[in-house]
């Protein structure tokens, strides 16, 4: 049960890390909450700082969800643990302990907890997103769309129920953490994705 409970805080924990404010201001000495659309994650590090930023934020958000699960693996590897582990990084990432509960808006270190709990729809995922992104160059609908399919491709192949209610809770939460972007989307003014403008 300890570990249960320790697995849990650290998860949310590690999900609370501002890597995008954090290293933005560090490195860059910019405050990604002044700029383009004002959220901490890869695509507005990306959007406002450039490429290399932007690559880096994903991976360390990226990170903090694959990190979680993998604790769960090894101190309480049980299927509603690691869903809840994975979780509660997202959660971590978007209410941060550290910024007044607010934050970013989960997808990449959602990426990162599917990566743990079921790598070849994880894959699907990342190509489906990534195909939409290149395609009209919305990454927030990119996002909504590669989270819904979550829980689907969770069900398809047979994974426990624990990871579908999981996609299902996941995808819920990370596509009403992009209203913003989709009240934009409907208006046609959401903006289309180009590396390293201040604005
Ligand atoms: O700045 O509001 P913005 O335009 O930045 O950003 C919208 C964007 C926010 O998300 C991010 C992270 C981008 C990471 C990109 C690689 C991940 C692609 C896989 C997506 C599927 C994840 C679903 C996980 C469900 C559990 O959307």
């Amino acid at each position: 049960m300890a570990s249960v409970l320790l697995v849990c805080l650290a998860s949310y924990l590690l999900g609370s890390i501002p890597n995008g404010l954090v290293f933005g201001k560090l490195i860059w000495h910019v405050d990604l909450r002044e700029y383009g659309s004002h959220n901490i994650g890869a695509t507005n590090a990306w959007r406002t700082l450039g490429k290399g930023p932007g690559f880096l934020i994903f991976l360390l958000d990226f990170l903090k969800g694959a990190l979680s699960v993998g604790l769960a693996e090894v101190f309480a590897p049980l299927p509603l643990v690691m869903v809840i582990a994975g979780i509660l990084a997202i959660v971590g990432h978007s209410c941060s302990l550290f910024l007044h509960f607010k934050g970013g808006k989960g997808v990449a270190t959602g990426l990162g907890v599917i990566a743990m709990l079921m790598p070849l729809p994880s894959l699907i995922v990342f190509l489906v997103w990534l195909a939409i992104v290149m395609v009209t160059k919305y990454v927030s609908l990119g996002s909504c769309i590669a989270a819904a399919l979550v829980p689907i491709l969770s069900y398809a192949w047979g994974y426990p129920g624990a990871y579908t209610a999981f996609g299902v809770l996941a995808a819920a939460f990370i596509i009403i953490r992009h209203k913003a972007n989709i009240v934009r989307l409907m208006n046609g003014t959401e903006n289309k994705i180009h590396a390293g403008h201040r604005d």
